[in-house]
């Protein structure tokens, strides 16, 4: 591969001496503004997959190019009015603005949407470069401006809290020198933004669909939910229905806790039954319906959950664990959120190692408003409503927990704690 830096008074003189030099196989690797004109880096014989790093460098003076390709592409970026810096072989025909191709050189449809597709990659990148700089810029600016406030956001990151909700609640609060004081108020507009249910769904009773992802807790939540209902109202008017036919098992696992709450348990393998099974315990004060696990992303999620809200009565409660990653919370809200969804049940409480996550995701996608928590397990104990000082509290005490272990862990792998403490080896 041979590497040449081509200057010029513009970009298209620029590439017609790239041409005229190195032909129309040439790939140029980098352009910048310099005094003068235009400074553009061209290679011939270019393999892309090694200027990557994706395969063994050439031997002959590679590092010296790899540094060079390397230091093209960062330039590259750096540019706006920069087309693909790295152009696969395949790629070499590309058309551009300054050096328009002749018209006995066909270019297939194919070429021409891998040529759109690469350029759009790269002013997405671009867009993703600049405003990261933007928000650091900015950051900055909000961090000398307004300390307190900003020491406020980090407090609320180490929560788990997106930085940029984060910012919209320390903003929310009265400028303020004292931090305590900027804390408490922060967590005050937290807490309003927080969508919790003001209604025990327990108390109006329904007929409740809880749905949600697989292994979330649905069943488990909807043992504890029937498990509180009978410890206050008794069991007369309690039912549990299954709906999921395919699973082997989930009758047997829903008969078991039915068996042990002293309440029937009924079967509905399609929507026409449950309907049915439905008239018929009308005169029931709540009933609730188990769902298999749905896939946020299948495609059959919104005709399912559409079918399930359609029959008369039915409200539809999503289920929720806190320890699902961020962006798993985001798209299951959205996903399931395509039907009016009545409430949400936040479970494995016990399990997320910070709050901030499925509270951010909550407060983003506005709700459906939180009913109950599921805090473990045990279906008579693990289960209680959500309370926005509870939540509070608890997302508080786990990143102060977290980071008592983090500096426990640092405190041991620190050499004089080694020291202090005898080793195994040494007994
Ligand atoms: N630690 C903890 N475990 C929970 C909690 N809720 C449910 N689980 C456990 O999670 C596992 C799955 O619970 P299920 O209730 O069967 O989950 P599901 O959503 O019905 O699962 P599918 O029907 O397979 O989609 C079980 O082992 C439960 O004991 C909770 O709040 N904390
Ligand atoms: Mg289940």
């Amino acid at each position: 591969m041979k590497i040449k830096r081509f200057m010029a008074p513009d970009m298209r003189q620029a590439i017609r001496r790239v041409r005229e030099e190195l032909g129309m196989d040439a790939v140029i690797l980098s352009n910048k503004k310099v005094d003068g004109g235009i400074e553009l880096m061209a290679a011939i014989d270019f393999d892309a997959e090694w200027a990557e790093g994706k395969t063994e460098p050439p031997p002959a003076s590679a590092p010296a190019r790899a540094n060079e390709a390397e230091a093209g592409r960062l330039a590259a970026r750096e540019h706006f009015d920069a087309f693909p810096s790295v152009r696969p072989k395949a790629d070499r025909r590309w058309p551009d603005k300054a050096t328009p191709r002749p018209d006995d050189e066909p270019l297939d449809k194919a070429e021409d949407s891998a040529t759109v597709a690469a350029l759009q990659q790269e002013l997405a990148s671009m867009r993703d470069l600049l405003e990261g700089q933007l928000a650091r810029i900015a950051w900055s600016e909000f961090t000398r401006e307004r300390p307190r406030q900003a020491e406020v956001v980090r407090h609320l990151e180490r929560l788990g809290l997106d930085q940029a909700l984060g910012r919209v609640i320390a903003e929310a609060g009265p400028p303020t020198a004292d931090f305590r004081q900027a804390w408490r108020a922060a967590l005050a507009t937290l807490g309003k933004r927080l969508p919790v249910s003001q209604d025990d769904v327990l108390e109006q009773g329904g007929v409740i669909a809880l749905v949600g992802p697989t292994g979330v807790g649905k069943t488990t939540s909807l043992a504890k939910l029937a498990a509180r209902y009978i410890i206050r109202h008794g069991k007369r008017d309690v039912v549990l229905v299954n709906t999921d036919a395919y699973r082997i098992g989930t009758l047997a696992q829903l008969n078991t806790l039915g068996q042990l709450l002293g309440v029937p348990v009924y079967q509905a393998e399609n929507p026409e039954a449950l309907a049915r099974v439905l008239r018929g315990l009308h005169d029931k004060r709540l009933i609730l319906i188990d769902t298999p696990g749905m896939a946020p992303r299948d495609d059959a999620l919104r005709p399912q959950l559409q079918t399930l809200a359609a029959i008369p009565g039915v409200t539809l409660t999503l289920v929720l664990a806190a320890n699902m990653a961020r962006s798993t919370l985001t798209e299951t809200l959205q996903r399931f959120g395509q039907v009016p969804l009545d409430g949400a049940i936040l479970t494995r409480l016990d399990e997320a190692e910070t709050l901030g996550e499925a509270l951010s995701a909550l407060i983003e996608a506005k709700g459906p408003p939180l009913g109950y928590l599921g805090t473990g397990q045990r279906i008579a104990d693990d289960f209680e409503p959500a309370d926005r000082q509870h939540l509070l509290v608890r997302a508080v005490e786990l990143a102060r927990r977290r980071e008592r272990e983090t500096r426990a862990r640092a405190t041991a792998h620190t050499p004089s704690a080694h020291h202090e403490r005898p080793s195994v080896h040494a007994q």
